[in-house]
């Protein structure tokens, strides 16, 4: 158990309750320093034994050194968790969160591959977008859960995260995989935990449509931010950035109702919704273009290009979108 300290110094413990009747101490991977990555790792690591997994050595040493400091709303925690850039430091653990970026999935698995497959840990992965729901069949060699979380996290350097949004998290196999009964429990006891730790977690038998519909809020949100270069909630002040905005996740509407899946009803409401619910937000992938680093917009916009064109849906307005942002990449060279 890692401690938790606030910033004037004292020192805070807790006792988690694991939903089952009794306290436990998990062994938990978080793989990916980002701000997810950093915002689960600290929130678990008040009860909880955590293995932060950073592939940058220098990096690693520096957020074990310093902790993580999460910024809960003006209040700076410290918290000390292990951070390592090997795997042969990691014991065997209960759980791993891959929490890195999609177009990293394949190479994180195969960095940490012994982490992932010692003691068969349940996986949970949580990526935008759902270029990675083709990936982990192929990459990873055990059971893996999807995740979709709401929280809002920015990272502020290595290992600080600012945490200024709460929202659901809900995790669950995707379906048409036989899940055993104890794959079954391992779910439940990663929910259990997270929300023990503040991280409200349901399990859930639809994490296919929770993926799409929070797809299509990215869809609606992420590029025209970038493009744009605002914050979220100014996307809704031009009537003409509100109209593409409706057109791309019509679209994305239409690819998901040709694969069959069940989105909600009025996708373009719940983007505006989300847009005035974090209207000062940076979208994370403004935050990539303003750091020059590569977006998600394959995973997000790209993907339903993709599955746009297999299914035969139009998607004009996500082709642009994609052709746009990967232009404002190009000038990063
Ligand atoms: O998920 C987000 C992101 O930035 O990636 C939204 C919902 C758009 C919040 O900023």
């Amino acid at each position: 158990m890692q401690s938790l300290t606030s910033s004037c110094g004292e020192c805070v413990s807790f006792c988690m309750f694991n939903g089952f009747g009794s306290a436990t101490v998990m062994k938990i991977a978080v793989i990916g320093p980002g701000a997810l990555g950093c915002l689960l790792a600290a929130s678990l690591g008040a009860a909880n034994e955590i293995w932060l997994l950073d592939r940058d050595p220098e990096r690693a040493r520096q957020i074990g050194n310093q902790g993580i400091i999460l910024d809960e709303n003006g209040k700076r925690l410290n918290v000390r968790v292990n951070v390592s850039a090997n795997s042969s430091n990691v014991p065997e653990v209960d759980l791993v969160l891959l929490c890195v970026k999609s177009a990293s999935v394949s190479s994180a698995i195969n960095a940490w591959m012994s982490v992932v497959t010692k003691g068969r840990p349940l996986l949970i992965a949580l990526q935008n977008g759902i270029a990675h729901l083709d990936i982990l069949p192929v990459a990873m060699p055990g059971r893996w859960a999807l995740g979709v979380t709401a929280q809002g996290a920015t990272l502020a350097g290595p290992g600080v995260v600012m945490h200024r949004g709460n929202g659901p998290t809900r995790i669950g196999f995707p379906s048409g995989v036989t899940i055993s009964e104890e794959e079954r429990i391992q779910l439940q006891r990663a929910a259990a935990v997270l929300s023990a730790s503040g991280i409200a977690t349901e399990t859930t038998d639809d994490i296919l449509v929770h993926v799409w519909n929070k797809l299509l809020i990215n869809v609606g949100i992420n590029a025209l931010t970038a493009i744009h270069d605002c914050p979220n909630g100014r996307l809704l002040d031009s009537p003409g950035i509100l109209k593409t905005m409706q057109d791309a996740v019509l679209e994305g509407a239409a690819v998901a109702e040709a694969l069959g899946i069940r989105i909600d009803r009025n996708p373009v409401a719940r983007t505006i919704e989300v847009c005035r619910a974090t209207a000062a937000n940076v979208s994370s992938m403004l935050q990539d273009v303003r750091r020059r680093r590569k977006t998600e917009i394959e995973a997000i916009n790209g993907a339903v290009v993709t599955k746009g064109v297999k299914t035969g849906v139009a998607v004009p307005v996500n082709e642009e979108l994609v052709r746009k942002v990967k232009g404002i990449e190009g000038g990063f060279h």
